[in-house]
């Protein structure tokens, strides 16, 4: 019996600074019915969905900088979400800014859970490769203080039981670390989603704008192909804030070929039919790990970060 299982991309558009959580919720649910109507069963919305990619900002004041964190989920604001997936038997993935307390430790992430159609989360994951600086750069054009707002994440990249399915996920930078795929590739995941926010242009070196997007695509695409799994790579995208975010939501075969992507930069729903045994043969064959891979030759990658060039 062949596992097909409906997956919906929903990309958001800009989110204004003093967009209210409940208009955010709003849109998110509209797409969200979109996709119903669409019979998909999971739906994949960006990285930090729910405010503005704040990130971007050096707030001195912490209590400014929590308000754009969740202390709990579901919570008042998003659990119209939950109840509206719910209602129309859809699952999802939600990124966002998670804030806890460990005894008196204020612990911050940035972290997306997988919620089964009735409402239950049953996966989470806290993003592992935070890119960007710790501290104010006056001299960008806008801040990347993901490295100040997050702790690198530490659930590892764990694969869930879900959906029918192996599924896992990543968040944004992460894509572009090939270990993300692999991990969860040894795993034996079958789709990975993630979301992402990426400005269109660099603001810290001269670089054509045209490689950003080949850059997003070739990550998700060699991702999927290297460990014969779904990627469903959704954005957060267009003018946010004076910073031109970029889109190209699009959904991966475990081939490697985009088989759906969106066309505008705004709010936009995209589905796809993905059968999760379409990368069984690539599995099997070009990237049957254990027959193939020889771990006795691959040590540096674990035990050692940064580059060591020969003597
Ligand atoms: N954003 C960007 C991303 O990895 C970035 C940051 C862009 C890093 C381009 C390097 C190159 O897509 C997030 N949020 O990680």
């Amino acid at each position: 019996m062949s596992r097909v299982l409906t997956v919906g991309a929903a990309q958001m558009g800009p989110v204004a600074r003093a967009e209210p959580r409940a208009s955010v919720i709003a849109r998110m649910t509209a797409l969200l019915q979109q996709a119903a109507r669409k019979g998909c069963r999971f739906v994949v919305f960006p990285e930090l969905a729910l405010t503005t990619f704040f990130p971007r900002w050096y707030m001195p004041d912490w209590s400014e900088v929590d308000g754009y964190f969740e202390d709990a989920m579901p919570n008042e604001a998003t659990r119209p979400l939950f109840e509206a997936a719910v209602a129309m038997g859809v699952g999802f993935y939600l990124g966002y800014a998670e804030r806890f307390m460990e005894g008196a430790k204020v612990r911050r992430f940035n972290t997306s859970i997988l919620v089964d159609a009735g409402g239950a989360i049953v996966g989470k994951y806290r993003k592992v490769h935070l890119p960007g600086h710790a501290e104010l750069e006056p001299k960008r054009p806008w801040q990347h203080l993901e490295k100040r707002y997050f702790e690198p994440g530490d659930l590892g990249f764990p694969v869930f039981r879900a959906f029918g399915g192996l599924l896992g996920m990543c968040i944004c930078n992460d894509r572009r670390w090939p270990e993300t795929f692999r991990v969860m590739g040894l795993q034996g995941v079958e789709l990975v989603a993630l979301g992402y926010n990426t400005p269109v242009r660099n603001s810290v070196a001269r670089e054509a704008e045209h490689l950003r997007m080949m850059h997003n695509q070739m990550s998700m695409q060699a991702g999927a192909y290297q460990n014969g799994t779904w990627v469903v790579g959704v954005a957060r995208s267009g003018p946010e804030e004076g910073v031109d975010m970029m889109a190209g939501s699009c959904i991966v075969a475990p081939t490697g070929e985009i088989v759906a992507q969106t066309m505008t930069d705004g709010d936009e729903l995209i589905a796809y039919d993905c059968d999760l045994d379409a990368g069984r043969y690539i599995k099997e064959t070009v990237f049957n790990f254990a027959a193939h891979r020889r771990i006795e030759h691959y040590g540096l990658i674990t035990s050692q970060t940064g580059v060591v060039p020969p003597p």
